[in-house]
């Protein structure tokens, strides 16, 4: 056996000694395994595991309502009947209220590794059992794009099938990359990722003597060293329009390309000319907007067009308000280039946002837990759960759509964790005081069930059987139980049937299985009638099962070589580098070509006098998102216990700021303690916190000061455009002074009080 349990960012054996995690041994397959590992250390008998149901002491007292305590109030711990007979019955009352429009199951988050204890498949399988619910679409990930692409290249998944890394290492002689290929992602997979490869990828592009170009303000986003153009932040789209200029006006656009396999060609190019609105896209219209003289921009275009050229655009850079613009003009790029579809050439997006991203898929689909069918067809953009508690039944526009929001009486969440993956968090604070009831499962005392009405304890992985496995896994993992559950912990399926027995659908909810039933059925509907797979006993024996090697692959190599015969889902079934169908929606803020919009937030905004630094506000590198915040490893990267701020030299200097500084980071939303880390691998005027520090409200300091360092409390809660409504929170404008005086302590590093009745 190579490994006996999967997460996230890496296959592992763990040690276990006195019911807990004392060291991670990585698999053996693993090339490159993950520091990340280190954060399981300690992490089953953690004091900030969930020991009992806990029900809030308000919400016992006086029932069910709006509440402005949720989040500062005490918890009563009460039995797992009790627990299960209260929320059965407020549930039967909302349904029997306001039916399944009352209900918001959303739920978003990434929980953990296991294909069958998978907790969001869990909690949308129960609220459909139920009658159905209020579900989200899209993802805080990528949800301007997952909106955006259908449009610009149909259905084909972009998002999901780059072209794969070992044709990028034989074939491509240069990447340009807005946004880099950051290694600290690559370092995660949803489902699990048994071998690190992304990096190695990278190096061996760059060993071959592939020239890399990263277009960004942080030179810590690529792993190898390359030719960097520090662009300001919120500025990639008009740099990237500069570069598609420079082809035209120099004759190198690809014609033959543009004509037999795109759309919109003329609108688009007539916008790089300035033809509709007067303003060239020129290299020296871009230069002081995006800080790279004009003519690096223009010898840059030139080094593009004579070599086979990947041009990829990372997701944080739609992760922004206008993040549609630099994508499309990605797009436009690679078109002029006319290299689509060729091996190591085209348009690549999300090269290091996650770690399988360039990996090719391995046949079809993992074992998956079935969701069941939501008979209620309501969804709202993943990223506008703010807007809908505040705003019950206001009109918003989404993707062509006007809709409206339903009014949520009872928020149930499971696997993951809004008190961190949401922007503004004294804005989400105020919207979640008004549904009557929120449930939460988490095995830990994380925001999210801090500010729940009832929280129930859920088990982790290594207290439960499962099967791990991801679309690029070269294994599929028998996840093996390494220690008995925490206290009074329960795995998720195991509440949720209790709770579907208590309100008369326990068999719709359960199909008769036993956990253990349920793994056989999963594994061996997966197999099939496959004979070189071996059946479930021998795969749990064997402790994995390997799957074959995928062929590389080349994006969209099937339309280039016969666009007549491979037509894209596009109203054209071209590339549309003008759509015609995303004009008709009239949104100023997502025109119908690709376009620069100057941000509401960065370095040329009037705000900017009073927030001078642009904040880049990224996934960490000492953990996956906020989970295991108190882990050795996230722990080592704190400054004073708080999480660090990297601060060029020259804005430390300007505001006396040294290495190891205690510093208030703050603008009108709210403010964060941070430890300063002074970096010279930054832009100036940019500084960079990593999201995930556990939200750690100061009491009685409005709008909200974060004792932690959670970077959501000074983000935007916009949706990126009315056309995507896409998660807006990788950047804000930000200034930073020194904390005098005593550091307030961190309330979130300990649990609730807990009181008796
Ligand atoms: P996690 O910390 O992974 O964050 O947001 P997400 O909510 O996914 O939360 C998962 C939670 O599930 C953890 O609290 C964990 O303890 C819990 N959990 C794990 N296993 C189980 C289980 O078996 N059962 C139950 N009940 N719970 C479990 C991530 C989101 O944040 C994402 S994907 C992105 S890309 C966004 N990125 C940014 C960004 O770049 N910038 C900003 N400002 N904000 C972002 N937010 C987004």
């Amino acid at each position: 056996m190579t490994h006996s349990h999967l997460s996230h960012w890496g296959a592992f054996t763990p040690e276990v000694g006195d019911g807990d995690v004392t060291a991670v041994r990585p698999s053996p397959l693993d090339p490159d395994p993950s520091p990340l590992l280190d954060n399981l250390v300690g992490s089953l008998r953690h004091p900030l595991r969930v020991p009992a149901p806990m029900v809030r002491e308000g919400w016992l007292r006086d029932g069910p309502g709006p509440d402005r305590r949720r989040g500062e109030d005490r918890f009563v711990a009460v039995s797992w009947d009790e627990v299960t007979e209260r929320l059965a019955a407020e549930l039967g009352r909302v349904h029997a209220e306001r039916g399944p429009a009352g209900v918001f199951g959303g739920s978003y988050g990434w929980s953990s590794a296991g294909r069958f204890h998978h907790a969001q498949s869990q909690v949308h399988r129960f609220l459909a059992t139920l009658g159905g619910y209020v579900a989200s679409e899209n993802t805080y990930s990528a949800g301007t794009s997952e909106v955006l692409l259908p449009h610009l290249l149909g259905a084909h998944d972009v998002l999901r099938s780059l072209t794969s890394w070992p044709v990028l290492a034989e074939h491509t002689e240069m990447m340009v990359c807005a946004g880099g290929v950051p290694a600290k992602n690559t370092a995660v997979t949803p489902g699990g990722q048994t071998v690190h490869g992304t990096t190695d990828a990278v190096r061996a592009m760059a060993a071959r003597g592939c020239e890399f170009v990263l277009l960004g303000p942080d030179r810590r986003d690529l792993p190898v060293d390359a030719t960097w153009l520090p662009v300001r932040p919120g500025t990639d789209a008009a740099l990237l329009l500069a570069l598609g200029h420079t082809l035209v006006v120099d004759g190198l656009a690809d014609q033959a390309f543009l004509d037999g396999w795109c759309a919109g060609v003329d609108e688009a190019v007539d916008h790089l000319m300035g033809r509709d609105d007067g303003v060239a896209k020129s290299a020296k219209w871009a230069a002081p907007l995006c800080g790279i003289p004009a003519r690096d921009i223009v010898a840059l275009a030139r080094r593009m067009a004579a070599r086979r050229t990947m041009v990829t655009v990372t997701y944080s850079l739609q992760r922004a308000e206008y993040g549609e613009q630099p994508v499309w003009a990605g797009i436009l790029l690679a078109a002029l280039l006319g290299q689509i579809g060729l091996p190591g050439g085209g348009f690549g997006h999300g090269y290091g946002s996650i770690g399988d991203n360039g990996h090719s898929a391995r046949g079809g689909p993992v074992p998956t837990m079935p969701r069941g069918y939501n008979e209620h067809r309501e969804r709202i953009p993943v990223a506008r759960i703010a807007d809908m508690l505040l705003h019950p039944g206001a009109e918003y526009a989404y993707d062509g759509e006007v809709r409206r929001y339903p009014a949520v009486d009872l928020v149930y969440w499971c696997g993951g964790n809004p008190f961190h993956h949401h922007q503004d968090l004294a804005r989400l604070r105020e919207a979640w005081r008004r549904p009557s009831t929120v449930v939460v499962h988490e095995p830990y005392w994380t925001p999210a069930a801090r500010h729940a009405d009832i929280v129930l304890p859920a088990t982790v992985t290594l207290e439960r059987d499962d099967i791990g496995a991801s679309r690029t896994d070269p294994v599929v993992t028998a996840m093996r139980a390494a220690a008995t559950p925490h206290a009074q912990a329960r795995d998720d399926y195991a509440i949720f049937t209790d709770l579907a027995d208590a309100l008369g659908v326990a068999k719709d909810y359960t199909e008769g299985r036993t956990p253990q039933e349920w793994l056989r059925h999963l594994y061996e509907g997966w197999r099939g009638e496959s004979s070189t797979l071996p059946g479930f006993d021998a795969f749990w024996a064997a402790g994995h099962v390997r799957r074959p090697d995928p062929p590389p692959s080349v994006l969209l190599d099937d339309f280039r070589r016969d666009p007549a015969a491979h037509p894209l889902r596009t109203p054209s079934g071209r590339i549309e580098l003008a759509s015609a169908r995303v004009a008709s929606f009239g949104y100023d803020d997502c025109p119908g070509r690709a376009t620069w919009l100057e941000p509401t937030e960065w370095h040329g905004s009037p705000r900017a006098a009073r927030y001078p630094l642009v904040l880049l506000a990224n996934n960490p590198a000492a953990r996956l998102h906020s989970q295991l915040d108190f882990g050795p490893h996230s722990r080592d990267s704190k400054v004073h216990g708080r999480e660090p701020v990297r601060v060029h030299p020259d804005d430390a200097a300007v505001r006396g700021l040294a290495d190891g500084d205690l510093v208030r980071v703050h603008n009108d939303r709210g403010a964060c303690l941070a430890g300063v880390v002074v970096d010279g691998d930054l832009l100036p005027g940019v500084v960079q916190m990593s999201t995930g520090a556990w939200f750690s409200p100061v009491p009685g300091v409005e709008p909200v000061l974060c004792a932690a360092g959670n970077v959501n409390v000074l983000t935007r809660d916009v949706g990126a455009s009315r056309l995507s409504q896409g998660c807006a929170g990788s950047r804000a404008l930000v200034e930073i002074e020194r904390w005098a005086g005593p550091p307030p302590p961190i309330k979130a590093a300990g649990p609730p009080e807990v009181v008796g009745r």
